[in-house]
């Protein structure tokens, strides 16, 4: 028997079993040591796993590229396995336990062989804070061991808090031949494991991130009455000094990273806002003894879209990458630093694209496509820490509270820019019937409208009527409820152009948020909640015609009173299931919204 760094029997038990079955040819404990971090970094690129980029322009960063069918989630090959089918729902794809596992058998059956398994003990939250879950996840691959090395907390101190309670998130994955056709990523929520087989993409694999802080953690949320969410999270310091902070759910590639560090458009610098951000992707939300709700993020990195990420859009961000960063499937130069489509500076002359092939403006495919010299879901993983507007709340073991939550999708008709829920369970609703564009961050048709509610669509681990109730009763547990709102960047005119600059501009729909939290303005009651009336958003040194900003805010009865049809159709999926307070908000908007025709 090998020698093992822990005491845990579980642990030990457990690695020992999933040896045998991936058959690897040595395990490496990873330690969180920065020695042990730059040994895998030669040894991955001695593989040709990762390049190592300019290091005089881009300290510490590498380059990867993933295979050609293996460049975002893939939700048709996702699957919760619970006992009952009745406890995934509708809105999940489903296995039965004893199925997956032997089907996942066969494909972890010998895959680590000639290969190192690697063991990460990983914490989501500050270790050791009553509100963070460990993990421990059994990769063989070696960018899956330097990304969460960023992502997550990782280490021996990690394994000593295992062995306190020895509860641990059981996740194992494995490149195995990364044949789209073999793949699979599974989730057993009775069992506390995560299985992912046959994929090389972040959301599938580094599975600290969607698999167990979103799926796995929604159902432990449930039991434990508490929220895990696909929420950014920021502080939006005030004139005044204050610190206000918000939670905002949009769906994937809707703009979270965007917001969560925005810098100030000057006309609102000048009033001194601040922005401070605490993550972009992932909240855990409890009720704390004061009766609000208090959000953690339990990532330690970004793992952030590239392509449109320049010093215009997110300049933040821009600061955040320029070191210890990890680029996938982006373009490489010749100078060995690295290039994406709305990137800074001039389009390069020539580089490799993220497939490896030499690449030059203007190609086309045999279809006269374009080929762009970076994947649309290109993507870069760096630490918090690196940017310039990282919160230093970001250790504190039990949050920041929130004092509001958004909604948000990408809607080109339709949703206006901002309006706020009469009440939670209202914003509930709202949420419950948020609806986006798709994008490329998920394999799909992109630009189809699909109902996301809460952006949790791919990522909630249990029946979504079920998640529901959970929200509504949240909502009557706290006394101090955050206010709901809904926001809308993406609404276009006729001319398919948005009618609305945001990125920093945002700031400005904030500052309106947080203005209705501390009742400081008044506003519109229409059939859908309350509006801004269009001089109470402040638009000093913005060039926004008033007529835009109306149409931004205006409210086409005939249009929702479709939407309302959708939504029916949606609701009724969840059969008798769906909680009955969410009919009710249904026919009180319908009944509004014919009332005001
Ligand atoms: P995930 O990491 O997939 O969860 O995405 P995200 O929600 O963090 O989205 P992100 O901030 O990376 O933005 C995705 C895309 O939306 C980028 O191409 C942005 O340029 C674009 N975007 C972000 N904010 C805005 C905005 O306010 N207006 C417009 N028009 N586009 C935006
Ligand atoms: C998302 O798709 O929402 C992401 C990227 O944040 S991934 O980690 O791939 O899920
Ligand atoms: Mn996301």
């Amino acid at each position: 028997m090998k020698k093992f760094p822990t005491h845990s029997k579980k642990l030990k038990d457990w690695v020992n079993k999933m040896v045998r079955l991936c058959q690897p040819d040595q395990i490496v404990w990873i330690d969180g040591s920065l020695q042990q971090k730059s040994q895998i970094e030669k040894e991955a690129e001695l593989a040709g796993e990762i390049i190592r980029l300019n290091q005089e322009k881009l300290p510490g960063c590498f380059l990867h590229r993933t295979a050609k069918d293996d460049v975002a989630r893939t939700e048709h090959l996702t699957f919760i396995c619970t006992k009952k089918k009745r406890d995934a729902g509708w809105t999940n794809n489903w296995m039965s336990p004893p199925v997956a596992y032997k089907k996942a058998k066969a494909i972890f059956k010998g895959a680590m062989r000639g290969r190192t398994m690697y063991v990460i003990p990983f914490s989501m939250g500050p270790i050791g804070s009553p509100f963070s879950k460990i993990g421990v996840e059994l990769t063989d691959s070696r960018y899956v061991v330097l990304n969460m090395l960023i992502m997550t907390r990782v280490g021996t101190a990690v394994l000593r808090e295992l062995e306190k309670t020895e509860e641990f998130t059981k996740c194992l994955h494995s490149k195995a031949q990364l044949d789209i056709n073999k793949r699979l990523i599974l989730h057993f929520p009775e069992d506390n494991t995560i299985w992912s087989v046959g994929s090389g993409y972040g959301g599938n694999v580094l599975l600290g991130k969607k698999c167990l802080s979103l799926r796995i953690a929604s159902w432990m949320g449930r039991r434990e009455h508490w929220l895990a969410e696909h929420m950014l999270i920021m502080g939006i310091e005030e004139p005044n000094g204050h610190i206000e902070y918000i939670a905002a759910a949009f769906p994937s590639a809707c703009g979270k990273t965007n917001l969560a560090m925005l810098v100030p458009p000057q006309g609102l610098k000048e009033k001194g806002y601040r922005i401070w951000t605490v993550g972009d992707d992932i909240a855990w939300m409890r009720i704390d003894s004061d009766g609000s709700l208090w959000a953690i993020n339990p990532e330690t990195g970004f793992f952030g879209v590239a392509v449109g990420t320049n010093s215009s859009t997110n300049p933040n961000m821009v600061e955040t990458i320029k070191k210890n960063t990890i680029y996938t499937n982006v373009l490489l130069k010749p100078d060995g630093t690295v290039w994406w489509e709305g990137a800074n500076g001039e389009v390069p002359q020539e580089g490799i694209d993220w497939q490896g092939k030499p690449w030059r403006p203007g190609m086309q495919d045999t279809n006269g496509k374009p080929i762009y010299g970076a994947h649309p879901n290109a993507r870069f993983t760096a630490p918090i820490i690196n940017c310039p507007s990282a919160s230093f709340r970001l250790e504190q073991h039990h949050g920041v509270p929130i004092s509001a939550i958004i909604f948000g999708g990408r809607r080109a008709h339709l949703t206006p820019l901002v309006y706020e829920a009469f009440s939670w369970q209202h914003g509930v609703f709202i949420g419950a019937t948020m609806a986006s564009e798709l994008t490329a961050a998920q394999v799909g048709k992109i630009g189809q409208v699909r109902r996301d509610p809460m952006a949790m669509f791919p990522f909630c681990g249990y029946n979504m009527a079920d998640y529901f109730r959970h929200w509504l009763d949240m909502g009557k547990r706290m006394t101090k409820p955050p206010k709901i709102f809904q926001v809308n960047w993406f609404r276009i005119d006729e001319s398919g152009k948005f009618l609305w600059p945001g990125f920093g501009e945002n700031l400005r729909v904030l500052e309106w948020i947080l203005n209705r939290v501390n009742n400081k303005v008044r506003a519109w009651e229409t059939p859908i909640g309350y509006l801004p009336y269009p001089e109470d958003i402040d638009l000093t040194g913005l060039a926004l015609p008033h007529a835009t900003l109306e149409k931004l805010l205006s409210i086409d009865k005939k249009e929702w009173l479709e939407e309302l049809k959708d939504i029916k159709r949606f609701f009724r999926k969840f059969k008798q299931d769906l909680p009955k307070e969410l009919w009710q908000e249904y026919e009180d908007l319908k009944r509004r919204l014919e009332a005001d025709a």
